[in-house]
């Protein structure tokens, strides 16, 4: 069977799910898109052979879409979301899953009444190879209890509107969502301090920041954020345990030596970094669509966990510094696991 998706909003990432669904993965058709610039949206449909139609809701609705791909606007994914479940439709959502605590819930809610999983929010991270060996070495319990994970994320540079929330909303959230999966754990505090700020940077952003978490488990988490280090995409996390650590590794690259120096080259930008997790994403996403089983991977749950724990680092670059408690909710038995 092949799954017929439907994609809103044909941006940068919604254009390059395009291309993964149509050139990458099999067993899937992109039949429909949309997109608040129509212009775009018809660009776009015409070079896949889709149809473009007015508004999410037609497209959620339309009898050529099985499934729905979210790439619009975050402060708009609630809404799409919310009327993909109603459609009883499958639902890929890119993060944020919603911007709010309260529209999450709203989708968690409604999943629920609806009985089974249809969400998947877009923390590609989980698909990584990297991350998926570390998985395995934490879960076998080899180093013993994990102690202590330290992070970097860094972007060479970010633009003008990116903002100093934008740190914990935009970018750490990707090691909120990949950390409590890889620890199973739940981050209950958040911290985040500022050292001196880059020069490098528009006035209006501290950069970097140091983000500081603690799960139920007592694990501490440290976490550079600098989107403005210049030399390149750097992700980097080592999980250190009772008895040795284990490294996420970088993407391989070729060692030149010449002219008296040996170098390898660092990757500019995420969606190189993490192109092969991304495409392992929607393989998974479109075999479970296909299969009418339900989605493996992010659930609503995490997407509302991240949002709230993002939100908790936000209040603490607000308040100098305090550690802020982070206030989920219970875990619904709908969704298993602990974290
Ligand atoms: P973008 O601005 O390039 O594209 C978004 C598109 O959505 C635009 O064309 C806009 O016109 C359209 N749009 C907005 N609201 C709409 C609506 N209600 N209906 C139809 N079209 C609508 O943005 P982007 O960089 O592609 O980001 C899109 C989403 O993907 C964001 O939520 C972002 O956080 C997420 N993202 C995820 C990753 C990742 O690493 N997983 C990376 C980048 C972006
Ligand atoms: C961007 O939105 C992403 O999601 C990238 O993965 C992240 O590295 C970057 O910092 C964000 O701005």
């Amino acid at each position: 069977m092949t799954v017929r998706v439907g994609v809103i909003g044909t941006g940068m990432i919604g254009q390059d799910h395009i291309r993964r669904l149509t050139d990458v993965v099999t067993g899937a058709a992109v039949t429909a898109v949309t997109d608040l610039d129509a212009a775009r949206a018809a660009e776009v449909a015409a070079r896949v052979g889709a149809t473009a139609l007015p508004t999410g809701a037609d497209l959620i609705n339309s009898p050529e879409v099985d499934a729905v791909l979210v790439t619009s606007w975050g402060p708009t994914h609630a809404e799409h979301v919310l009327n993909a479940i109603a459609a009883g439709k499958p639902v890929f959502c890119e993060k944020p899953l919603a911007t709010t605590a309260e529209d999450c819930l709203r989708v968690v809610e409604a999943e629920q009444s609806h009985g089974r999983r249809l969400v998947q929010v877009g923390f590609m991270r989980r698909f990584d190879a990297g991350y998926r060996q570390m998985k395995e070495v934490v879960a076998s319990g080899s180093l013993g209890a994990p102690l202590i994970v330290h992070c970097a994320h860094r972007n060479p540079t970010v633009p003008d509107a990116y903002h100093s929330a934008m740190a914990a909303q935009d970018t750490a959230v990707h090691e909120i969502d990949v950390l409590r999966w890889l620890l199973d754990d739940e981050i209950v505090s958040a911290q985040v301090i500022t050292p001196r700020a880059t020069s490098k940077r528009f006035a209006h952003l501290k950069d970097p920041q140091i983000m500081l978490f603690e799960t139920a488990g007592g694990v501490r988490i440290d976490l550079e954020v600098f989107v403005n280090c210049q030399y390149g995409y750097d992700i980097q996390c080592e999980a250190v345990g009772e008895e040795g650590l284990v490294r996420l590794p970088d993407p391989a690259a070729v060692a030149v030596r010449t002219a008296g120096r040996h170098s390898t080259a660092v990757l500019q930008d995420w969606k190189a970094r993490f192109a092969e997790a991304f495409d392992t994403e929607f393989r998974e996403w479109v075999g479970a669509v296909a299969a009418g089983a339900e989605p493996t991977g992010p659930s609503a749950w995490d997407g509302y966990a991240a949002t709230v724990i993002t939100d908790a680092a936000v209040r603490s670059l607000q308040t100098d510094g305090t550690v802020v408690t982070v206030g989920m909710k219970p875990r619904p038995a709908f969704y298993g696991g602990t974290a």
